[in-house]
Formats: C-alpha cells, structure tokens, sequence
C-alpha cells in the first residue's frame, strides 16, 4: 500500500469516575487517533501515551510531535508499505515506542480491512470471546473501595486488581479479602516501591493474591529478580518490559513468572505477539494490560488477548467502566467476557457524530 496521508485527531474523553494510580490521577483522557489513509482502505489506530509523561516517558503531544516530524515522513515517502514494513523503517528512530505502535497499528488496520481479515484471525486467535478483568483505582477510603468492587463483582468481572501504593496496600487488600472472599485478586504499585519495602510486600503474601505488578522502578529488573526471592507473591512486570528482547532478560533473570502485555508499550501488536510467543514457550504466563483505551484501542486488544497464551483475565474491561459513551458501539460485558470483533481490521470504527463532538484538534499530514 501506498500511504496517501495521515491524520492526527486529538479528542477530550471524560472518564466516569477519576482513576487514581500511585503515579497520579486522571479525570480525562486525552487520546491521540491516528486515520491512516490509503487507495485501498483506511486503518485506525490510538496512542496510548497519556497526557502527561508519568506513566513512561511518553506524552500525547510528544508522540503527535515525532510523528508528525519524523515518523510519519519517513512512512510516507515510501511507495509501499504494509505493517512489518513500518517497524523496519521506524527502527532508526530511538525509542517512542507507543507512537510506533500507533503508526503500526493503523497501517495494520488498513492492511486487514483491504484483505478481508479480522485483527484475531491475523494474530493467531483462538477463541471468540475473553474473560474480564477490572482494575480498581486507589480510593479515599475502605467503604468506597468496597462498594466499587461489589459493583463490578455484580457486574460479572471474573477477577479485580487494585491499584496500590505505600500507605495503601495492606488494609484495601485484607479488606476486599474479607469481605469478598476467594475472589481471583491481584495489585498493581506501579512502580511505588524500592527493595528496601520487600518486608512489607512480604506481608501481602499472607492474602493469596494472583500476582503484584510491577512493584519496583521500571529500570530495576536485578531488584526484581532479588524480590522475587523474598515474596511468594508471583511477580508480574508491565513497565519493565518494552520488547521481547526485555522479557526474555526479565525471564532468564528470574525478574517476573507473569508479564502484561500492553501493545502500545511495546511498539505494537507484532511486538506484543512476539513477547506472547516468548513466554508461552518459557511457560510465563501472560495478561493484556489496559491504558483506558477506547474502542479503537479495545477492540484490537481483546483481539490480541484471545491468544492462547493469555491464560489470566487482562484488563480488558467494558467500555462502560471508562466512559459513558464511547466512540464506538460499546464493548459489553456478557457473563464476565468480551466478544472478539470478527470483523475486517479491528472490526470497529468511530461514530462520526460522538468524535466529532469530543475532538480538540485535527491535523492532516498529506505525503
Ligand atoms: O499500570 O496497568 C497500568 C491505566 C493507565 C496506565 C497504566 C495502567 C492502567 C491500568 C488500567 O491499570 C487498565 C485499564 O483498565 O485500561
Ligand atoms: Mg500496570
């Protein structure tokens, strides 16, 4: 395919309630959508870097920023590119993983949607629905926590993860343990930990949670591999792990037993398969993490989550736990699990009307 341009749409997404993370706080989402346009077809894709660069070093003016300058320049000057080509022809450029992938992602769209092919079908899916699971933000209080999580157990969520940092850990898991039972339970500290803390993270071994996620600096895989030693805890890495070539490290190391696979994190979906390969053959288990996507973003990643080594529930929840309306038809949770859309591409696309009422800015980059 030869890419006719590309734009870049920036839209504001309320989200229903603020979700707290240990690294702080978003009431809104602002999303970057990538329309990539070719004689064939058009391919979409969202960026997942965030507003601002807490989570990784990402940002979303920083990803239209490289696109705009360098990425997308350099894709379309080619007289043909289809996905593997665009990781190849991206490589010079350092880093900035998440706009890659959003690039890559779009490009992929097109390619499938010009063939006929689902984003399952493509990736190797194996089943046309996925278990849920629901990640639960850090709360001004226990009464509060409880009540969220006795809603989306209602709702059907086959396991909750709760968001955790110094100051709340211990008490919101007991908590949710005593009053919930042997519900499938897991945390995640993003990164709000330091080696010096393993006494502590010992203590949450006594409530039999799945896996704590990424408890120490993304950088820190050795400290990893020395907490692992000390905690029964499974340890799941998701910061830490930027390619295939990090999980392999993190793997022989002894750093993780599990790994979220995010696909903007890891420069896109061929990444993410690569790393799903990977641990399937080393026998680690993997889960599709979650950015608050909407359902752009969603629907290729419960395609990718319907592989066959994503054993646990990811954080693939219903569009309905982000946003009240999304801009797609919304994915629906049916007995705790999401359908695979079947159709070309990622199977969805925007509804003029709502992204057109949410949009902030629009830029057209012609090649
Ligand atoms: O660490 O998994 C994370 C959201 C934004 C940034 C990082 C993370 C998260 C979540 C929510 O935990 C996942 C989701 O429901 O999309
Ligand atoms: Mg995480």
């Amino acid at each position: 395919m030869k890419i006719t341009g590309v734009e870049l749409r920036r839209i504001a997404m309320p989200l229903v309630a603020p979700f707290r993370t240990s690294f702080g706080t978003e009431h809104t989402r602002e999303v970057l959508l990538v329309r990539v346009v070719t004689p064939e077809a058009e391919g979409w894709a969202e960026c997942v870097a965030m507003a601002e660069p807490l989570y990784s070093s990402e940002y979303a003016d920083g990803a239209a920023d490289v696109m705009r300058r360098f990425m997308v320049p350099a894709l379309t000057a080619r007289p043909h590119v289809d996905a593997y080509a665009v990781g190849r022809i991206l490589e010079p450029f350092k880093g900035h993983r998440m706009a890659k992938a959003a690039l890559e992602t779009a490009v992929l769209d097109a390619q499938l949607r010009a063939a006929g092919e689902s984003f399952g079908a493509f990736l190797g899916a194996a089943a046309d629905r996925v278990p849920c699971g629901v990640s639960v933000g850090i709360m001004d209080s226990i009464p509060e926590l409880l009540g969220a999580v006795d809603g989306y157990l209602a709702e059907g969520y086959r396991r909750i993860k709760l968001k955790i940092e110094p100051g709340w850990d211990l008490e919101p898991v007991r908590a949710v343990r005593e009053r919930f039972g042997d519900i499938p339970l897991q945390v995640d500290a993003n990164a709000a930990y330091s080696l010096l803390d393993a006494p502590h993270l010992a203590k949450l071994d006594a409530y039999g949670l799945l896996l704590i996620e990424q408890p120490l600096a993304e950088d820190d895989l050795v400290q990893h591999a020395a907490l692992a030693g000390r905690l029964a805890t499974p340890i799941c890495l998701d910061e830490s792990i930027e390619s295939a070539a990090d999980a392999a490290a993190a793997i022989s190391l002894g750093a993780c037993s599990i790994v979220n696979i995010k696909p903007g994190r890891v420069g896109g979906y061929l990444e993410a398969r690569r790393i799903h390969d990977l641990c399937r053959a080393h026998g680690v288990a993997v889960w599709c993490g979650g950015m608050l996507e909407t359902g752009i973003g969603r629907a290729a990643n419960v395609a990718l989550a319907a592989l066959p080594g994503f054993t646990l529930p990811g954080d693939t929840s219903a569009s309905r736990r982000y946003y009240a309306t999304d801009i797609t038809p919304p994915f629906e949770l049916r007995d705790g699990h999401l359908d695979v859309p079947a159709g070309p591409g990622i199977g969805v696309e925007p509804l003029g009307h709502v992204l057109d009422a949410i949009t902030t800015s629009v830029e057209w980059l012609p090649s």
